[in-house]
């Protein structure tokens, strides 16, 4: 066989062999130490809060990450067979860039490598844990932000606490051994997109921990910071087209490449109770109050986002880029977010509310990245809250228009229901899919009683929204008109009309 038959993949030994425009560590990845332990080792992480550590770990050894993998094996398996190293993608109109991250150090899945974890936990030298497992992996109700106690993992959790499967459930077991271990204090950073994300999840944490050991609760209490922080990167699902491009460029194979846009940002709330990397040398923002960007990003990007995701994929786009080029769709999200969003919002420090949208509109039409309006769309019941609801309760304490989210709302609905404009089936992937099903086979063919179905369910809409005349027939009418004359009539409609 000669070398070029031979399947070399991503090794430490073959960093100083890559092509030079490949970007690598700067420093020696053998000699990191763990210092975070981060939940939800998907390719968000990877492309964001891995990036960012990365860059301080080139100065200060002590910040190696420990990723752990909470459901499959697929990534921790194929991250050891290539020392761990993997590499980010960066893609727009003017070209690609790709750079091998060195400071993930080891990966572990929770299935198989529980003591290990658990150890990770009670090491002195571990003080933060930073946790990415998406909306839905709080296992909480979305519309209050508290611990869903009936959640089948939490109870399977609460019933063997030595055995977690669920986010809270190994957040509290590893704090436990925390505690056991008296290594003092730790930091537990979230970096999903829920609201006020550092108060929620100690909220979660605190009310798991109440029900396992009541004296447990008390030293995650004193012991344990929350801090809140915006995360921000656009980075969707990593394809066979990356994983081959990966290895055009980079000249060897990479099984896990992870694929972004150049943007990223990261607000950090300065609440930590220990050791910490300085992130702030990597260009993240550590300020004392993370709420209005928080609010912004999420009901901006993320609210634009899921309405493209809902109605773009009604209208026939696969991806966000040709969804947030329509003329219709653009002009539905735009003057969403300077007539109903924007007004809702206090301008974070330094940022033009405005400017910060169009950015938005640019990002999303980025060409190079295919990110689908189906993977968007997953998990609407645990998304809208934050991205669009919360919106509405502002608008609608003031007396302002919901004219354009009533519609985005709709939009959701109509794909929940579970069958687009050709009535062909939708493939609904969400925590309560199982419900909207019944909702829909129990309102027949009939819209409107599709919409009051949807509209009372509390954890999505709270009993405030469920018992908002106002905002329930602004919804109905659209969900009235989108399944009668589609997407695009609609919204020729809804824009000649205002
Ligand atoms: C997206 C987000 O999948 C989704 O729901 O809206 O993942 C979005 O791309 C990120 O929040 C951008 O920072």
């Amino acid at each position: 066989m000669s070398c070029a038959d031979t399947m070399t993949g991503l090794a430490l030994s073959m960093l100083s062999g890559l092509p030079t425009k490949v970007g690598r560590p700067a420093y020696d990845p053998a000699g990191v130490r763990i210092g975070i332990v981060h939940l939800g080792l998907g390719a968000f992480h990877r492309a964001h809060q891995a990036v960012y550590t990365d860059e301080v770990v080139a100065g200060d050894s002590r910040w190696g990450i420990c990723g752990v993998s909470l459901k499959t094996p697929r990534a921790t398996v194929a991250l050891a067979a290539q020392d761990y190293l993997y590499t980010v993608l960066t893609k727009d109109r003017d070209g690609t860039t790709a750079r091998v991250i060195g400071a993930l150090r080891e990966a572990l899945f929770l299935g198989a490598d529980r003591p290990r974890l658990l150890a990770r936990f009670a090491d002195p030298a571990v003080t933060v844990v930073t946790v990415t497992v998406t909306e839905k992996g709080y296992c909480h109700d979305p519309a209050t932000g508290n611990l869903n106690l009936a959640h089948p993992d939490i109870a399977h959790d609460l019933a063997h606490p030595d055995a977690p499967v669920s986010a809270p459930g190994v957040l509290v077991a590893g704090l436990a051994a925390r505690h056991a271990s008296g290594a003092g204090a730790i930091n537990v950073v979230c970096c999903d997109n829920l609201p006020h994300n550092g108060r929620v999840v100690a909220g979660i944490v605190a009310a798991y921990a109440r029900h396992v050991d009541p004296a447990l609760a008390d030293w995650i209490g004193a012991n344990v910071a929350f801090p809140s922080t915006m995360v921000d990167r656009i980075v969707p699902a990593t394809t066979e087209a990356d994983v081959a491009e990966t290895e055009r460029i980079i000249g060897v194979a990479d099984a896990v490449p992870v694929v972004c846009e150049p943007f990223g940002q990261w607000v950090i709330e300065d609440r930590f109770l220990a050791a910490r990397p300085a992130w702030e040398t990597a260009g993240a923002q550590v300020v004392a109050d993370v709420a209005p960007f928080e609010t912004m990003k999420l009901r901006l990007l993320n609210g634009s986002h899921s309405t493209l995701a809902y109605l773009g994929f009604l209208a026939g786009h696969e991806f966000i880029w040709e969804a947030s080029a329509a003329p219709d769709l653009a002009a539905l999200v735009e003057r969403q977010m300077v007539e109903e969003i924007v007004p809702t919002l206090a301008a974070p420090p330094g940022i033009d509310l405005i400017a910060y949208g169009r950015q938005l509109m640019t990002r999303f039409r980025n060409p190079a990245l295919p990110h689908r309006t189906q993977q968007i769309a997953m998990d609407g019941s645990q998304k809208l809250p934050q991205r669009l609801l919360n919106t509405v309760r502002d608008r609608l304490a003031t007396g302002a228009s919901i004219a354009h989210l009533s519609l985005a709302v709709a939009g959701w609905i109509r794909y929940a229901s579970g069958t687009d404009e050709r009535g062909h089936p939708i493939a609904v992937s969400d925590p309560l899919a199982p419900t909207f099903a019944r909702i829909v086979a129990a309102a027949g063919a009939d819209p409107t009683r599709i919409a009051a179905g949807f509209l009372d369910l509390a954890p999505v809409f709270g009993t405030d929204l469920a018992g908002h005349e106002a905002f329930r027939a602004a919804v109905t009418t659209n969900v009235v008109r989108l399944f009668r004359d589609g997407v695009h009539k609609t919204l020729a409609g809804h824009l000649v009309a205002r």
